[in-house]
């Protein structure tokens, strides 16, 4: 088994916390984003997507998107649970997640892409190629800050994102937040909600994957 990985990038992040999470060793393969590896025929045979991360099993099969992945290894590796035991905390751990993906994650994504020297014809992750819309970039910082906004609001009514305890959809948070430093956006002084919850999150030996 090994991961196309990325080391700075923000989703194949998500996956190695997954990993030291669970007490596992996965050996990583590094895929060259600067330079369009992802592109490159060779890794479209791996992932049509032309993204990362992607787990590649010991039988050849690839499973690409941070969820694919995790459930997978999730299902394969069930102890310590990270998306929930019963069917009620699986329905929220997987809203949670889902929410930080599409509000935070995106957000930050359309801050970071619709400006970074680069990716003037790259600002959507995929094969195609397409411009960047300054527009969306500022959307995506005044999201960004509704999200930490809203993240600060339901922190102060339980410890973690999805409930009492850590789980699946607070590694989406996190990285999220960690993402935001590339755009220049830091967790206001005032949050202090999301403060206590990203010192927590982030002292866990697993944030240093
Ligand atoms: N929805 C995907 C997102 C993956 C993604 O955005 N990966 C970025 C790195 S953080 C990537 O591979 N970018 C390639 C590119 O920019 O061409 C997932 O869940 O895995």
């Amino acid at each position: 088994m090994k991961l196309y990985d990325c080391q700075p990038a923000p989703n194949p992040r998500r996956v190695r916390i997954f990993i030291a999470e669970k007490g596992l060793e996965i050996p990583t393969v590094q895929v060259d984003l600067i330079n369009r590896e992802q592109h490159s025929e060779a890794f479209r045979q791996i992932n049509p997507f032309c993204d990362v991360p992607v787990l590649e099993l010991d039988d050849g099969t690839c499973i690409s998107q941070v969820n694919g992945i995790c459930r997978y290894i999730e299902a394969a590796h069930p102890e310590p649970n990270l998306y929930g035991t019963d069917a009620k905390e699986q329905g929220l751990i997987a809203m949670w997640d889902n929410y930080a993906f599409t509000q935070g994650m995106s957000a930050v994504a359309d801050a970071f892409r619709n400006t970074a020297k680069g990716f003037s014809d790259h600002a959507v992750v995929g094969p195609r190629s397409y411009a960047q819309i300054p527009a969306l970039a500022e959307r995506g910082r005044s999201r960004t800050q509704d999200f930490m906004s809203d993240l600060n609001k339901y922190l102060g009514e339980r410890e973690y994102l999805a409930g009492e305890r850590f789980s699946a959809a607070d590694i989406t948070a996190m990285v999220t937040i960690d993402f935001a430093k590339w755009v220049k956006i830091e967790i206001p002084e005032e949050h202090n909600n999301l403060k206590r919850w990203y010192e927590a999150v982030s002292s866990r030996p697993s944030a240093k994957a």
